[in-house]
C-alpha cells in the first residue's frame, strides 16, 4: 500500500522537476537563435552556433563550415626533411600544410598582419620591389599594414595596394655604421609597439628590404613566436653556427648549445611575443654596449640567444628567405621570400 506522505512527496518533486526543466528550456530558446533546430534539420548551412568557440586566440582554430579540402595523412608527406623541432613547433616547409585550409581559419578572425621593414640611406632602392612583391605573395587577402622606417621619406615609391593593405612611414635618424642601423632595428620596434600599435592579438613580421617575395608567405607562417632558420647554416653543425662566443657578451651560446642559427633578417609573431624579443635583445645590445663589446652579427646574435631560451612556437624552413646568390638545394622545393645580391660597398655607409 502506498502512503499518502510519500505520495506526496514524489508528486511535489515531480512538480519541482518539471517546473525547472520549464525554465531551462524558456532561458534556452531566449538565449539561443536556433531554437527550432533538431537533430534531424542540422544541415550543411545550419550549424549551431553552440559548435563554434568563438575565442579568437591563436591556438583556438575553427574549421571553416564545410569548406571541401584535400585529405590530411598522417602517413604520407615530406620524408626529406624535418618538420617538428624537438620541443613539438611545427617547422615550415612547402607540402606540410594546406593554404585553402589555413586561409579558411585565420581569415575569419578578422586579424591584421604588420610588417616592419628599414630603408635607411641606400638602402631606400630595395623598397620598390620589396614592396611590389609584398602586394603580389605576402598575406595577399588579409589586412596588412607595412611600416616602412626610412630616413629618406620622400624617395618612399608610391606602390598601388589592394584594399585593406596599407603602408606607413616613420623617420628615423640616418647613422654613418651600418651595424647601428641594423641593431637599432630593435629598438625602434619596440618602441612602435609600445607607442602605436593596440595591444591586440595581431601579428607582426620584421623583415630585411634587401629581398624580395617569390612565392606565398600568408597564413602558415603564424604563431606566438616565428623564427626563420637561415639559408647559410641549416645543415651545418651548432659548433659551425655564427653565434657569439664571447662569454663577456650577453649574446653569448657555448659551443655545444643553441638549436639552429637563426636569421635577423625575417622573424615575427604576436604583438606581445615580439615586444619581450624586441625590449630584450635591445636591452641586451645596449648593456653590452656600455662595455664596449659588439655582438658578432649585432641584433641577429641577441636574437638567436633570445630564441634559443624561448623557443620559437613555429620554425619557418629556409624558403621563407633564401639568398638570390645561393643555388637551390633540392629541398628547397619553394623559394618564397630571398636576398638580393648586393654591393655591399656600394650601399653602406662604412665597410
Ligand atoms: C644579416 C641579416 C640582417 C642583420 C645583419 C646583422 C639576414 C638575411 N640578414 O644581413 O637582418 O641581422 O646580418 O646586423 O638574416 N639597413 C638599412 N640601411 C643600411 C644598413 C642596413 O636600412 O645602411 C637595414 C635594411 O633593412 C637591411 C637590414 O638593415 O635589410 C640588415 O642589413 P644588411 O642587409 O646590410 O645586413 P646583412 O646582409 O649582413
Amino acid at each position: 500500500m502506498i502512503n499518502v506522505k510519500s505520495l506526496t512527496a514524489v508528486l511535489v518533486s515531480a512538480l519541482i522537476l518539471g517546473v525547472l526543466y520549464l525554465c531551462n528550456s524558456l532561458s534556452y530558446s531566449r538565449t539561443s537563435p536556433q531554437q527550432n533546430i533538431t537533430p534531424n534539420n542540422i544541415t550543411p548551412k545550419n550549424r549551431l552556433s553552440a559548435d563554434v568557440n568563438a575565442m579568437s586566440n591563436e591556438v583556438h582554430l575553427v574549421a571553416p563550415d564545410h569548406l571541401q579540402y584535400e585529405q590530411p595523412s598522417i602517413v604520407q608527406g615530406r620524408t626529406d626533411v624535418v618538420t617538428v623541432t624537438p620541443w613539438m613547433a611545427p617547422i615550415v616547409w612547402e607540402g606540410i600544410f594546406n593554404p585553402v585550409l589555413l586561409d579558411g581559419i585565420y581569415k575569419p578572425k578578422n586579424i591584421t598582419i604588420i610588417a616592419t621593414v628599414f630603408a635607411v640611406g641606400n638602402y631606400i632602392r630595395f623598397l620598390k620591389k620589396f614592396l611590389e612583391t609584398a602586394e603580389q605573395h605576402f598575406f595577399v587577402g588579409f589586412k596588412v599594414h607595412i611600416y616602412v622606417f626610412t630616413d629618406r621619406p620622400n624617395e618612399v615609391p608610391q606602390v598601388t595596394m589592394a584594399s585593406g593593405r596599407q603602408l606607413m612611414v616613420r623617420l628615423v635618424p640616418s647613422s654613418k655604421r651600418w651595424q647601428e642601423i641594423s641593431a637599432r632595428r630593435m629598438e625602434l620596434i619596440q618602441i612602435l609597439i609600445e607607442e602605436q600599435l593596440p595591444n591586440n592579438r595581431n601579428y607582426i613580421f620584421c623583415l630585411d628590404v634587401d629581398s624580395e617575395f617569390h612565392g606565398r608567405w600568408g597564413s602558415e607562417s603564424l604563431g606566438g613566436l616565428v623564427a626563420v632558420t637561415h639559408p647559410g647554416y641549416y645543415r651545418d653543425a651548432r659548433s659551425n653556427f655564427p653565434y657569439e662566443r664571447r662569454p663577456s657578451s650577453r649574446a653569448y651560446i657555448a659551443p655545444g648549445e643553441g638549436d639552429f642559427y637563426y636569421c635577423g633578417g625575417a622573424f615575427g609573431g604576436l604583438l606581445q611575443e615580439v615586444h619581450q624579443l624586441a625590449k630584450t635583445c635591445r636591452h641586451n645590445f645596449e648593456a653590452d654596449a656600455k662595455e664596449d663589446i659588439e655582438a658578432a652579427w649585432q641584433e641577429e646574435s641577441h636574437l638567436n640567444r633570445y630564441m634559443w631560451i624561448n623557443k620559437p612556437s613555429k620554425v619557418l624552413s629556409p624558403e621563407y628567405l633564401w639568398q638570390d646568390f645561393k643555388p637551390r638545394n633540392p629541398e628547397i622545393h619553394i623559394v618564397r621570400f630571398s636576398g638580393v645580391v648586393k654591393n655591399y660597398a656600394e650601399i653602406r655607409p662604412n665597410p
